[in-house]
């Protein structure tokens, strides 16, 4: 299904047809642009950069590679193909046919999940507000604006739902993702990650790396949904999603990288050394994948969860990968799930949240074995390390513990003098800061981060990705 580009809004769901809709969105359209001009990269907003757009929603050829100012990006509406007589995959529902209208008594569950996940979308591009001013190259702040602009089609793809099926309580969610702000303390966005500041380029490689894999995570359960127009929305966000994570994977592998070969110029691994040549040592990442890892593992929700239950056993939310299971209704199932009290067997429809944060918890593996692979073809007898996901926990069982990387409880004096080796100090977040100059002569990398492999579309890495001038 081609998408209309002769509209004011770019679409693939006949909004044309649908003239109410229409009148909405367009309402709504300046309100999103005068959000973008307030709290998105806007000291970039003049310049030309070289940016993907979407131009259909089948898996191949799906976008097309040009140069655009920002404020002009065609932000827009795209579903991926219906699938014919699509059924329900889980839940009390399973085996029914998907609905196409949203079944009235599960209205307020769907609006909360729509408008969680809609929040999360701006949330981002606001936390990565003045990122652009110090990128360590042109290659990686393009690579910012994509991940900008691409978090806005999101927001536009959650406030279509709202729009579409909620009438007014929709619209007025629609205006509230955009008077929240992240760090706000009177209207804060609504998940704890989401009001982090991202104000350096390694908390932005870790937050695409771990909190755009959360996303990834909660698109593939809502793209399981009985509701058929949020799980095509949903898939096709997933198409876009892919890039934000390749560009965390690869930036992180790239610092990495970098500080090896410091550490080989220098023949030694010591933390001073290698920041005294501006390389960022890997302690210092170690701490940061902490602080990023364990903020995403929130993300999940509680261990146990009523709402979880609920969201599973209504055909609202399934697991990532329904497909994988065996049981999809899950009524009788149990999980046995570790408690600080002990082994607690629970219902599996209530424990869904710690079955999809495992799934996340592997997914993360991958790249840790990637990184990891670096440093031992260097030479190194060390490792970057994925947490105990009981660690620095706000959420869940384990909220508020005296509980070390390695998963074991400690005493709690012993847990607040060692949060300095474990979480990001003050000293190393200014030592990161202290790098963070930016550089934008085509080609040119800032000195802790290594040029990438290849450039973006098959464009040499030297490429003028962002015209400045
Ligand atoms: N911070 O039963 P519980 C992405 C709240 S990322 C603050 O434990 P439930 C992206 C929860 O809201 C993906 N509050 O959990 C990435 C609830 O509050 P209410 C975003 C939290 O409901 C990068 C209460 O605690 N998408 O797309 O089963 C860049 C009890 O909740 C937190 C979604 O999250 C927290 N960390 O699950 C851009 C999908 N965790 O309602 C974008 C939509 C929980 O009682 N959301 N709470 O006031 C959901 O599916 C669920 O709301 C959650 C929570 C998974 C978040």
């Amino acid at each position: 299904m081609s998408i209309n580009y002769s509209e004011k809004i770019p679409n693939n769901v006949d909004l044309a047809t649908d003239r109410k809709l229409q009148r909405a969105l367009e309402y709504w359209q300046p309100h999103f642009l005068k959000w973008w001009q307030e709290q998105g990269p806007n000291d970039f907003s003049s310049n030309d950069v070289y940016l993907r757009t979407a131009v259909g929603v089948d898996a191949q050829g799906w976008a097309s590679y040009g140069y655009v100012k920002m404020p002009d990006y065609r932000w827009g509406i795209f579903l991926a193909d219906p699938i014919p007589e699509r059924t329900i995959g889980f839940g009390d529902h399973f085996g029914e046919p998907a609905w196409q209208q949203m079944p009235g008594e599960l209205r307020s569950q769907f609006r909360r999940i729509i408008v969680t996940q809609g929040d999360t979308e701006p949330a981002s591009v606001e936390q990565q507000h003045r990122l652009g001013l110090s990128c360590p190259s042109l290659y990686d702040l393009r690579n910012l604006f994509q991940v900008n602009v691409e978090e806005g089609r999101h927001l536009w793809a959650m406030v279509y739902l709202l729009h579409g099926y909620f009438g007014r309580d929709g619209r007025e969610e629609a205006e509230e993702l955009l008077a929240r702000h992240s760090g706000d303390s009177d209207k804060p966005r609504i998940l704890g990650t989401f009001n982090e500041p991202i104000s350096d380029w390694l908390s932005f490689f870790m937050f695409t790396y771990f909190t755009d894999r959360d996303g990834k995570f909660q698109l593939k359960s809502l793209a399981e949904s009985g509701f058929d127009p949020l799980a095509r929305t949903c898939r096709f966000m997933l198409t876009e999603e892919a890039h934000h994570m390749f560009v965390g994977e690869t930036g992180v592998g790239r610092v990495v990288k970098r500080t090896l070969e410091v550490m080989k110029e220098l023949g030694s691994d010591d933390p001073a050394a290698v920041r005294a040549q501006g390389a960022i040592d890997l302690a210092t990442i170690q701490r940061y994948l902490n602080f990023w890892f364990t903020s995403s593992l929130d993300l999940f929700g509680s261990e146990v969860s009523s709402n979880a239950a609920s969201t599973f056993a209504n055909g609202i939310k399934g697991r990532p990968d329904e497909d994988r299971y065996e049981d999809h209704v899950c009524s009788e199932a149990t999980f046995d799930l570790e408690t600080p009290d002990g082994v607690e067997t629970v219902s599996l429809r209530n424990a869904m949240n710690e079955v999809m944060r495992d799934a996340y918890i592997k997914d993360c593996e991958i790249g840790l074995k990637r990184w990891n692979m670096q440093i031992k073809r260097a030479g190194y007898d060390t490792a970057l390390r994925l947490p105990s996901s009981r660690f620095r926990r706000s959420i869940g069982s384990w909220a508020g513990l005296p509980v070390d990387p390695e998963g074991n409880m400690v005493d709690q004096n012993e847990f607040d003098q060692r949060l300095t080796d474990w979480l990001p100090t003050e000293s190393d977040r200014a030592f990161v800061h202290s790098l963070m100059q930016r550089v934008v002569e085509p080609g040119k990398m800032a000195g802790w981060i290594a040029p990438p492999d290849r450039g973006i579309n098959s464009l040499p890495v030297d490429y003028e990705y962002v015209r400045l001038n």
